[in-house]
C-alpha cells in the first residue's frame, strides 16, 4: 500500500475535519450564541460541564482565549501569576497576561514543564502593600514544551493544598488534557477537580477545526463570559463548530492512544539515527522533541531537507525539532517519516 505525502507532523492543530465531522457540522441546529440561543453550543457546554464535574462551561474560539479569559476572570491588575517558564499561556500567547490582565508573572523552572508545591510556596509574595499579590497558579497538562509530559496527579493535589492555605486560585491549561486522560486512564473530572477553571481544546488531538472550552463554577464562568465578550470572542451561529466538537468527543478521544503509540515509535526510530538524540522513554503522549548534533545540521536545515522529502516537522530552537502525531497521520506514515529522516541523516543530505 502506498503512503501518502506530505506527512505533516508540525502540530496536532493541522488536522482537517473528517467527512463525518463535516456532515455533523452541516446538519447542526444553530441559533445566535451571543443571545445564548444556539442549541448545539448549549448541548456541548452542558456535556463538558458534566464531563469536568464543574457547574458550567463556555465555548470559546481558541485555547489562548480560554487561558486568557480565565486569567482575567481570576485576577485584577497588580496581581501575580505563578506558572512554569515554558508554559503556553506565557511563552506563546503574545504577552497577553500582562497586556490584557495587567498581571506580573512569577516563573518557575522544572524538567518537563513541571514544578512542585515547594516551588509554589517559595514563589509566594508576602501580603504587604509593596508586592504584587500572588493570586493564581497555572498548570499545563499535558505540557507542550515539556514534551507532552503528564503531571503526576498527587503533585497537583499537593499544590492545591498550598493554594488553599494561601487563598490562591488554580487554572488548568488542558489544551491536551484528553491525551493525559487517555494515557493514564484518569478521568477528566479527576484531573479537573483541584482547579477553579480548566480550559480544553477541540482543535488539537481531537481534530476539530476550531474551538476550545472553559469550565468552572457558575460564578467564574459568568465572569469568563463577560471577558470573552470584551476580548472579542463572542460568536453567533457557533453550533456548526460545537457540532464538530461534539462529534470529536464521540469519536476521537479513545483513538488518541494510537497517536501515543505512533509518537513512541517515531522516537524509537529517531533514537537509532546517529546525530539525533531523544529518549523514547520520556515520550508519554503525542509530542516528540529531539536534538540535532551541531556537527550534523541546524534544526532548520534538517527540517528543510525533510520538507523536500514530504515530511514536515517544526524547528523550535537552533538544535531542537518538534514532531507531533495526530488523527491525520497513520502508523504507515510514521514508518515512512522515520525512514525519511534516517535516510537524510545517513546520506548526509544536510550539512552543518
Ligand atoms: N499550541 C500550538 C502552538 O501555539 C505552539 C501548538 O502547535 O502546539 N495551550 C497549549 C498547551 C497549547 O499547546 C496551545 C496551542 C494553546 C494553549 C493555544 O491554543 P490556540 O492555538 O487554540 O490558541
Amino acid at each position: 500500500m502506498s503512503v501518502s505525502f506530505p506527512i505533516d507532523l508540525r502540530s496536532d492543530t493541522v488536522t482537517r475535519p473528517t467527512p463525518a465531522m463535516r456532515k455533523a457540522m452541516a446538519e447542526a441546529e444553530v441559533g445566535d450564541d451571543v443571545f445564548g440561543d444556539d442549541p448545539t453550543v448549549n448541548r456541548l457546554q452542558e456535556r463538558v460541564a458534566r464531563l469536568t464535574g464543574k457547574e458550567a462551561a463556555l465555548f470559546v474560539p481558541s485555547g489562548s482565549m480560554g487561558n486568557q479569559t480565565c486569567i482575567r476572570a481570576h485576577t485584577e491588575p497588580g496581581d501575580e501569576i505563578i506558572g512554569h517558564e515554558h508554559s503556553h499561556f506565557y511563552f506563546y500567547e503574545a504577552g497577553a497576561p500582562c497586556a490584557l490582565s495587567g498581571c506580573s508573572l512569577r516563573l518557575l523552572r522544572g524538567e518537563g514543564g513541571l514544578f512542585d508545591e515547594d516551588d509554589v510556596r517559595a514563589a509566594l509574595r508576602p501580603p504587604t502593600s509593596h508586592f504584587p499579590q500572588s493570586r493564581l497558579v497555572i498548570i499545563e497538562n499535558t505540557h507542550n514544551k515539556g514534551g507532552g509530559t503528564i503531571w503526576p496527579i498527587e503533585r497537583i493535589r499537593a499544590i492545591r493544598a498550598v493554594a488553599d492555605e494561601f487563598g490562591l486560585r488554580m487554572h488548568l491549561d488542558g489544551a491536551r488534557l484528553w491525551n493525559a486522560s487517555v494515557a493514564t486512564g484518569i478521568p477528566i473530572a479527576e484531573w479537573a477537580k483541584p482547579f477553579n477553571t480548566v480550559s480544553m481544546c477541540f482543535s488539537k488531538g481531537l481534530g476539530a477545526p476550531v474551538g476550545s472550552i472553559v469550565a468552572g463554577s457558575a460564578a467564574v464562568v459568568q465572569r469568563v463570559h463577560r471577558f470573552r465578550k470584551m476580548f472579542g470572542g463572542g460568536m453567533r451561529q457557533a453550533g456548526i463548530l460545537a457540532a464538530a466538537a461534539l462529534h470529536a468527543l464521540d469519536h476521537h478521544v479513545e483513538r488518541l492512544a494510537e497517536d501515543h503509540r505512533n509518537a513512541k515509535r517515531l522516537a524509537e526510530t529517531i533514537a537509532d539515527v546517529p546525530g539525533l538524540s531523544v529518549d523514547p522513554r520520556k515520550v508519554q503522549t503525542n509530542i516528540v522533541f529531539f536534538d540535532v548534533d551541531p556537527d550534523l545540521a541546524t534544526a532548520q536545515a534538517l527540517c528543510d531537507a525533510l520538507k523536500a522529502s514530504g515530511v514536515l516537522m517544526l524547528p523550535v530552537g537552533p538544535r531542537t525539532v518538534r514532531a507531533v502525531t495526530h488523527l491525520d497521520v497513520s502508523a504507515e506514515q510514521i514508518t515512512a517519516a522515520g525512514t525519511a529522516i534516517a535516510r537524510i541523516v545517513r546520506t548526509r543530505l544536510v550539512v552543518a
